[in-house]
């Protein structure tokens, strides 16, 4: 009959990014879905290392792996291709529950062409290498190699039209195309085919959709014509391959970045969509759904820098990798609090590698349960909070200053009591964040006892963090962990007394809200104190009159 039909109908929907009024959603299997991910290491794409991963993936809540797909595996010979590698991984995936983000693993990994096959790598004639302004040349393919784009492009769309055969459920929800594609130590190919390419008129398209004279890339662009021209053809080349490959399946697609310092940049890949040519990718490459951060700094400024220069109205914000240490896991609720649709740990597989100083110095169940008791918390709820960060007012924040840096605040042991006094008062400031959430806000603090007013001192390790959703007016959808989530009116309603409606204690249970217990008394006299353990409040704030 008709439902059966149209839910049918629903189920085999293709994956899609939607926005409006600058927000944004994954749509999967017709409803919003955050992506609860992580991602596997660089040569777990094997049948038989997939025993490794899948411990994690449950350990973890997560719903999603990310995970390569390398191009010498499908194509080691050149027109033959293999798919028994995605097969049994679609197979596997559909076992555990898991959907696939597919990395392709093409003419850049990290600026190298190590994943192409050997006819590929080896043959540099056929497929020309970025040389540099002294007339190096670069284990890094041109962009602007006519016969690397159409190699390519040809067993990227072998892949897709797989997908399309074999993957009808849609395990499959997005595709990063390339990884962190670009050049180290180069800013373009400066061989005579890239100068004269250089050297000519920028194409129509990007004057029109940037907004600048027609000119060279000199002329248009001075100091940054060699980044851009890199950016550009890099973006095109991606651009060929997803808007090719949409044509096939229309799955979302994006590009993974090495990020450079948004404070000091000094040296990156270039090519890469980074912070500076994120609008040049915008142009060159509208077939992709997203850049995405690659994040691999514990900075709290840093990695919250980096998160607001991809949360665009033009760009949803998805983190494919941050570091697997413990300093990264806090953000999982900045990520989701500035709308994130997915966020994934790195190198999440029991295979005997770590990627210390990028990520832990070692892989066991700790660094596995340092994001687990995150994703826990969200995973039965990952459906609701989809929606609600695409249709609601979201806000989230992790613990900002780390040991050290407290340590410094300190006062000495012989200061006297007025110092101490100062000292302690600029630590609480430093541990203490407003969250602005209209009429109310929520202060957070970390550090401090469940009872009782003494000013937070901030955790042992930063660790802590804290997750708001809103439901109405007065009602928020609260979580935190390690922290103190205080209700205080916002300047909007100051003049008024305050008091809480309700707090509820509860699950969602199939979409709906089921209740537990409320919380009162001491659990709410003190603001809302979360420790270790999985919490989530409907907290109702309401104010009265005063004669
Ligand atoms: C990431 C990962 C993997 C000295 C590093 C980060 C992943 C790739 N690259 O484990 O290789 O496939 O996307 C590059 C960070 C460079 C920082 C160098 C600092």
């Amino acid at each position: 009959g008709f439902m059966l039909n149209s839910m049918g109908a629903q189920a085999a929907s293709t994956p899609e990014f939607v926005s409006k009024n600058g927000r944004h959603a994954l749509m999967v299997d017709g409803e919003p879905f955050l992506m609860l991910a992580m991602q596997a290491n660089n040569s777990s794409n094997y049948p038989d290392t997939l025993k490794y991963v899948w411990p994690s993936f449950e350990k973890m809540h997560a719903n999603t792996l990310e995970i390569p797909v390398a191009w010498e595996q499908i194509e080691p010979t050149e027109g033959k291709f293999d798919f028994s590698y995605v097969d049994t991984l679609l197979q596997q995936a559909r076992e555990h529950n898991a959907r696939l983000v597919l990395l392709w693993f093409g003419s850049w990994k990290n600026n190298a062409p190590h994943y192409t096959p050997a006819w590929v790598k080896l043959n540099n004639e056929r497929f020309p290498r970025v040389v540099t302004k002294t007339g190096d040349t670069l284990n890094s393919l041109s962009p602007l190699g006519k016969n690397t784009l159409a190699a390519d492009k040809k067993a990227f769309l072998q892949l897709m039209t797989h997908l399309k055969k074999v993957d009808e459920k849609n395990t499959v929800i997005m595709v990063q195309v390339q990884n962190e594609a670009g050049t180290w130590g180069a800013d373009r190919d400066y061989s005579t085919m890239a100068n004269a390419v250089f050297n000519a008129p920028i194409p129509a398209e990007l004057v029109k959709k940037i907004g600048v004279k027609a000119g060279t890339w000199p002329e248009v662009f001075g100091k940054d014509a060699d980044e851009f021209f890199h950016a550009y053809y890099i973006a095109k080349f991606c651009e060929e391959l997803a808007s090719a490959g949409k044509a096939i399946k229309p799955l979302p697609m994006y590009t993974n970045v090495a990020l450079r310092d948004p404070f000091n940049p000094t040296f990156w890949e270039k090519g890469g969509a980074t912070d500076n040519v994120i609008h040049i990718w915008k142009a060159a490459a509208p077939s992709l759904d997203a850049v995405a951060p690659d994040i691999y700094n514990p900075d709290h400024k840093t990695v919250l820098k980096w998160l607001e220069q991809y949360s665009r109205n033009d760009n949803p914000l998805f983190v494919p990798e941050i570091g697997n240490s413990q300093p990264y896991a806090r953000y999982f609720f900045d990520a989701l609090g500035k709308g994130a649709v997915g966020f994934a740990p790195f190198g999440m597989d029991d295979t005997d590698y770590v990627n210390y100083p990028l990520g832990a110095d070692k892989y066991d169940e700790e660094t596995i349960e340092n994001f687990a008791q995150h994703y826990r918390v969200l995973a039965p709820m990952a459906r609701e909070w989809a929606k609600l960060s695409f249709e609601n007012n979201v806000w989230g924040a992790s613990e900002p200053v780390t040991t050290d840096a407290l340590k410094k605040l300190a006062a000495k042991p012989d200061a006297t009591k007025e110092e101490k006094e100062a000292a302690s008062k600029k630590i609480a400031e430093a541990v203490t964040q407003t969250l602005d959430l209209g009429r109310w806000n929520a202060e957070v603090t970390y550090g401090r006892p469940m009872f009782f007013t003494s000013p937070p001192v901030g955790n042992d390790v930063a660790s802590g963090g804290a997750l708001i959703a809103q439901l109405s007016e007065n009602e928020y959808l609260v979580t935190a962990f390690k922290a103190r989530v205080e209700f205080k009116p916002s300047t909007e309603i100051k003049d008024s007394k305050y008091m809480i409606d309700r707090i509820e204690e509860g699950h969602f249970e199939k979409g709906k809200w089921v209740m537990e217990r409320v919380w009162n008394g001491d659990q709410t006299d003190w603001g809302l104190n979360f420790a270790k353990r999985p919490h989530v409040l409907k907290v109702r704030m309401a104010t009265y009159k005063v004669k």
